[in-house]
């Protein structure tokens, strides 16, 4: 298999989400950092040659690029074989999982931590408002699912790990949730998830890309 290349922004979780399956499978793989701050994601040419729907992660391999993290872990897991769901009624909760997560967990959590330390302008307290309930809401309905279970499927881990994950080791600093104190299940699991061969946290993961957080973002 060639080399694989991702297309990535340190500060982003849902392409740590891909970097994740990535090396805790153990592929060959390099990240290609994406000038996000400079409008690289806006820019036509990059859209055109690199993704139409202007984000990252992008899965490069072989001329294909790839994206959307669930619809790429999904492929990951059918072609390589590592971490997937298996038979039809695990396969059916893994999409169930990650489309949950897309839509309602990273969906509030992202913007969240976005407005709340990556934009160069302190974000207005009604933005911040709105956005928290839904992260609790989102947080809780993991929180209960996990408090069963060693990973989100059962007893190993899967692709639905790396997505919900995916958000979940940025500093506290930077995300305004401390997890370890308020999520205690959902904190277990991701020091299981840090336990797995190949994990490393973001920045050392995927050390490129201008993020938009330059100038809030804590520099620890
Ligand atoms: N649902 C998409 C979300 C991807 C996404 O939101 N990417 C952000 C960075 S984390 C991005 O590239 N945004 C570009 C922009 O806002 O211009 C996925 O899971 O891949």
């Amino acid at each position: 298999m060639p080399r694989f290349k991702l297309h990535c922004v340190g500060a982003s979780g849902n392409s740590y989400k891909v970097a994740l399956y990535l090396n805790c499978a153990g592929l060959d793989w390099e990240p290609v950092g994406v000038d996000f701050a400079g409008g690289q994601t806006q820019d036509a040419r990059w859209r055109a040659d690199t993704n139409t729907m202007g984000e990252v992660p992008v899965l490069e391999l072989g001329g294909r690029r790839l994206s959307q993290s669930g619809a790429i872990l999904m492929w990951l897991a059918d072609t390589v074989g590592r971490f997937a769901p298996e038979g039809a009624e695990e396969r059916f909760e893994a999409q169930r999982w990650i489309l949950f997560d897309n839509h309602r967990f990273t969906g509030s959590f992202a913007p969240y931590r976005m407005q709340y330390s990556l934009l160069p302008q302190p974000p207005h307290p009604s933005v911040l408002a709105f956005l928290k309930p839904r992260v609790d809401g989102a947080f809780s309905i993991v929180e209960r699912h996990l408090a069963g279970r060693a990973f989100m499927l059962g007893d190993r881990p899967t692709i639905v790990d790396f997505s919900i994950a995916g958000y979940l080791y940025y500093p506290t600093e930077e995300t305004d949730f401390d997890l370890e104190a308020a999520y205690p299940a959902i904190h277990a699991w991701r020091e299981r998830v840090a336990a797995l061969p190949g994990w490393k946290p973001p920045y050392e993961m995927m050390p490129v890309g201008v993020s938009l957080n330059a100038k809030r973002r804590p520099t620890a």
